[in-house]
């Protein structure tokens, strides 16, 4: 048996009972591990998202006040941009890929596969993925990520002219901190959606969400339905009174809060 079948047949997606208290984090393993078989998802991958249930389980699996903050900013920032870009790596094409496209249809944003692990076959893997969940166009793929980013030596440098080279807001969940760093110095709006507050990511980009993305992307697009309804100064109202750092403030003491008083009720 080789090492796909042999992971298949201790899936356990079938057999989680309905009344599990972890079973939606069990299948959304199992979803990840599929991923995986599929080139979509790297070993790595699985790592990260080790490290992001951490930190969800410090938020109690739900999106807080200071997630809905930034939401609520990401949301005008991408309804107002000119070029707004959805990067999509292997880890955000298996966990929402349904609600990325949507996210996409409806700001309108263009979809980047943009890959830290890059190779052709995970490129084709992922737009796959995207155009099964009914993208109608996938940048970022083969020669179409030919520009680079300045100063950057990952594979995460290569970018579509037309993608997050040219955008001026750029959405991007699990990212690594230098990537992040580069497209803020380029001058773009970054929009960041990372569980760990701590991480350069979220210290660097303009806009912190700290969710999981499973529920920041469909968060994010009911806001962006919100947000269209909205007048211009209202829409001015909430970019202005935005602050990054009090936001990464407000869920590091959230955490701290929460485990003390975790560790009081034991
Ligand atoms: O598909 P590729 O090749 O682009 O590779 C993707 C990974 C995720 C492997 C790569 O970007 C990577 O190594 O990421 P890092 O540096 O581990 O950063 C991932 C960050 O995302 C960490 O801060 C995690 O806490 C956070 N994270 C993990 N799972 C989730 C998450 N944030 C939101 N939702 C999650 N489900």
């Amino acid at each position: 048996m080789d090492k796909t079948q042999d992971r298949k047949s201790r899936s356990v997606r079938g057999i989680v009972p309905e009344n599990h208290p972890r079973r939606e984090s069990i299948l959304i393993r199992e979803r990840l591990v599929e991923a995986l078989d599929k080139d979509v998802v790297v070993p790595q991958g699985l790592i990260a998202q080790g490290r992001g249930e951490c930190f969800d389980y410090l938020i109690g699996e739900r999106t807080r006040d200071f997630a809905e903050r930034a939401i609520l900013e990401a949301a005008v920032l991408l309804v107002e941009a000119k070029n707004p870009v959805i990067s999509v790596n292997g880890n955000v094409a298996a966990l929402v890929p349904r609600e990325i496209v949507e996210l996409a249809d409806t700001i309108p944003a263009k979809l980047e596969v943009n890959l830290f692990y890059r190779d052709e076959t995970r490129e084709r893997a992922i737009e796959k993925v995207l155009r099964d969940a009914g993208a109608k166009e996938v940048l970022g793929v083969g020669e179409d990520a030919s520009e680079t980013i300045p100063e950057l030596f990952s594979e995460r440098r290569r970018v579509s002219r037309r993608g997050i080279f040219s955008a001026d807001v750029v959405l991007l969940g699990l990212e690594d901190g230098d990537r992040t760093e580069a497209l803020v110095r380029m001058g773009k709006k970054v929009i960041a959606i990372d569980l760990n507050p701590l991480s350069r990511t979220s210290l660097t980009a303009n806009v912190t969400i700290v969710d999981n993305v499973t529920r920041a992307i469909p968060a994010l697009r009911n806001k962006i339905l919100e947000v269209k309804g909205l007048r211009e100064d209202e829409r001015k109202k909430i970019l202005t009174s935005y602050n990054n750092r009090e936001i990464l403030k407000s869920a590091m003491r959230f955490m701290a809060d929460r485990l003390s008083q975790l560790s009081l009720d034991l």
